[in-house]
């Protein structure tokens, strides 16, 4: 048997399953990834191109879905994995709010089902979970940020089925003995984030107003804050979560809110506009709840695995905009 270390990423597709899929090939791993059937799958594997995905022999996608359990059984005997990192989700909270069903099978049932295959064929593999700071909800310490010990009170139906996924990666962890880490990630962004996400929706629509190409920009509510960092430094904190003795939870985050205004402002600016002149609200991009201010303290993450983040607000920001131009 060879000593490379073999691991499957569900959302592979995904900016973080991409750029996790890039570290682990770097690393030596061998990458399977999941990936769902789509009617149109010629732009599916885009965020891969950098690895090849016909040219890589250490990277094998395969068929499945987190809501087809007997797909998930059929690629764990055939994987047998060393680490499991779950970051197939439907991960956009406004559109929770039109699909709570879906979210749910996919975000919440779903973890049900890979746990249950994993304790079945591979119990001994480790196991990584996307939470998600969503997961908090308005609940916050007296100092303003989340840590590990937060209460968390979700106020969309994505945060539901992450803190259902959360706690069921607990219970599976002290009642059997498995390996499973809840990361539990703030915003993250770049160059590869999905343009419907309010960063890269306002770094397209302001590269497209400075070539000319549309005159304004409309977006929901510009008050809220994020924490947000950059996904190449938060794939890296999760791998670190693996390789550390045991398992346990462990919030990313920056440590900084910025409003979407801020990030509006800088944008444009990066740009040499006044994001003034060209942004308005439409009603339609407000979420029947709103999770107002997003700030984490990531100390645990830094005392016990020795993360720091690469990237700052404005270098991501930088790096984001430059690659749309
Ligand atoms: O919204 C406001 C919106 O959709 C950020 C996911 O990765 O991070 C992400 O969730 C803020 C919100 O991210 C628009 O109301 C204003 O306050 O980029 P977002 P999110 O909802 O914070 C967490 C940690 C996850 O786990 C999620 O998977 O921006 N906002 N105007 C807008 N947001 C969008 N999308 N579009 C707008 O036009």
């Amino acid at each position: 048997m060879s000593g490379t270390k073999r691991a499957l990423v569900t959302g592979i597709s995904g900016q973080d399953g991409s750029y996790l899929a890039e570290l682990l090939i770097e690393k030596g791993y061998e990458v399977w990834g999941l990936l769902r059937r789509h009617s149109v799958p010629e732009n599916q594997t885009s965020r891969l191109d950098a690895i090849g995905i016909f040219s890589n022999p250490n990277l094998k996608l395969v068929y499945g879905d987190m809501t087809d359990l007997p797909s998930l059984i059929g690629i764990l005997k055939e994987c047998m994995p060393d680490e499991v990192y779950n970051l197939a989700a439907q991960s956009h909270v406004r559109i929770s709010f039109d699909q709570p069903a879906f979210t749910t099978h996919a975000d919440a049932e779903g973890v049900l089902n890979l746990l249950e295959a994993i304790k079945t064929i591979c119990p001994t593999a480790k196991v990584y979970q996307a939470g998600s700071s969503e997961m908090f909800g308005n609940e916050y310490d007296e100092d303003g940020y989340r840590r590990e010990t937060t209460p968390m009170l979700p106020v969309s139906p994505y945060g539901c089925a992450k803190l259902y996924a959360y706690n069921l990666c607990r219970v599976y962890r002290s009642s059997y003995g498995m390996f499973i880490s809840n990361g539990i990630l703030f915003n993250h962004e770049s160059p590869r984030r999905g343009l419907n996400f309010v960063t890269n929706k306002i770094v397209a629509g302001a590269v497209d107003i400075h070539k000319g190409k549309i005159n304004t920009l409309a977006l929901g509510n510009l008050e809220a804050t994020r924490d947000w960092g950059h996904a190449k430094d938060y794939v890296r904190a999760m791998w670190m979560m693996l390789q550390h003795d045991e398992p346990d939870d462990f919030v990313c985050a920056m440590g900084e809110a910025h409003s979407v205004r801020d990030l509006c402002e800088e944008v444009f600016a990066e740009l040499d506009m006044d994001y003034r002149d060209y942004v308005t609200q439409d009603p339609r991009y407000y979420r029947p709840t709103e999770l107002d201010d997003l700030k984490g303290d990531c100390s645990k993450l830094k005392d016990t695995l020795g993360w720091e983040p690469t990237y700052t607000f404005r270098t991501m920001l930088e790096e984001m905009v430059q690659a749309r131009l």
